[in-house]
């Protein structure tokens, strides 16, 4: 009989504590493998949203692009059909022209410039111009400064990469910078392994953690501490989505990402001068000293060019350049 009644009282309990609202399942879309930068600001976003949400808020990692490209996964975003993303720059410069602000070639002198800039009011114009195009943007993690690889030969100066054949991101701006600096790119999707190892491309340009995850120290012998771009991720949402979350889970979900993304910007940084010990040690020739001020000239006039025109992009760029001098 006592037994009965607990198991009773047991049920009923259960059934009064089953929580009134489902958790809120959040959908997130990035293109890089385990251990790239993106998955850590990734890991670390849904470790700390779960944790203080108590799993009211849960976060689905999918990786590897098993969702699409970054231009897919932005497309969605957009519909809806996946919540959040942590996108690389480069890309999403075709949703709208104003990110090509922060990719203009040699704008930030180091980090701690890109973070007083990006954190700051001329980030929120970014994320704010994003809106029209169905994006909310949280904060920005990072990449990191991008350098030239190749397996031709070594590069110093501009000469060096005349007709290189070069990978590029989807992306008008980058196409143009490398066309500038000689080199011959091409357009291609991450993850491009394949077309260097087969040599349909002699060289990419990326941060120094990509070298090393996606071990490109077997494929690419040459390495050139351009630092050309400083590449950011946007970490955003769905704005439809988005406006319809409640306050309380819109304060969790933005300050768990900042959160991650200034982890994930310090773990970054701190493992680089590692990095570039390793890729040595595994056979690339770094050239850590090039021409910066050859490469320069040669991208001088970008921003007199039609992928700025558009007038709120140009004014932007015009307040970045005076911010960064
Ligand atoms: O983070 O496509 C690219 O070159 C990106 O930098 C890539 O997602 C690696």
């Amino acid at each position: 009989m006592k037994k009965r009644l607990l198991l009773m009282v047991t049920v009923l309990l259960l059934a009064f504590s089953t929580p009134s609202t489902a958790a809120l399942k959040i959908k997130l879309g990035v293109v890089t493998k385990p251990g790239s930068a993106q998955n850590i600001v990734a890991e670390k976003f849904k470790a700390l949203v779960e944790e203080r949400s108590n799993k009211k808020i849960r976060v689905k990692v999918f990786h590897s692009a098993s969702l699409g490209n970054e231009t897919e996964i932005l497309q969605q975003i957009q519909m809806g059909t996946i919540e959040m993303g942590i996108i690389t720059g480069g890309p999403f410069d075709t949703f709208d022209p104003i990110v090509r602000v922060v990719n203009y070639p040699f704008l930030f002198k180091d980090n701690a410039q890109a973070d007083a800039i990006l954190d700051g009011p001329l980030g929120q114009e970014i994320f704010k111009s994003l809106e029209t195009s169905g994006f909310k943007g949280l904060c920005f993690s990072e990449n990191g400064f991008r350098n030239l690889t190749n397996s031709r030969g070594p590069v110093r100066t501009p000469e060096d990469i005349k007709g290189l054949k070069i990978r590029v991101m989807s992306s008008a701006l980058h196409k143009t910078i490398w066309q500038a600096l000689g080199a011959n790119p091409t357009p291609m999707p991450w993850p491009i392994y394949t077309e260097l190892e087969q040599g349909v491309i002699d060289g990419q340009e990326n941060p120094l953690w990509v070298m090393e995850v996606y071990k490109f120290y077997e494929i690419q012998k040459y390495m050139t501490l351009t630092r050309h771009v400083y590449s950011p991720h946007l970490d955003v949402a769905s704005l439809g989505w988005w406006n319809n979350l409640s306050s309380e889970n819109r304060e969790m979900i933005e300050t768990a990402m900042e959160d991650a993304a200034r982890f994930q910007r310090k773990d970054n940084r701190d493992k680089d001068a590692e990095r570039l010990k390793l890729l040595e040690a595994k056979g690339m020739q770094i050239e850590i000293d090039p021409d910066i001020n050859a490469f320069r000239a040669k991208v001088a006039n970008l921003k007199e060019m039609d992928l700025y025109k558009a007038p709120k992009v140009h004014a932007l760029l015009i307040k970045m350049l005076e911010a960064t001098k």
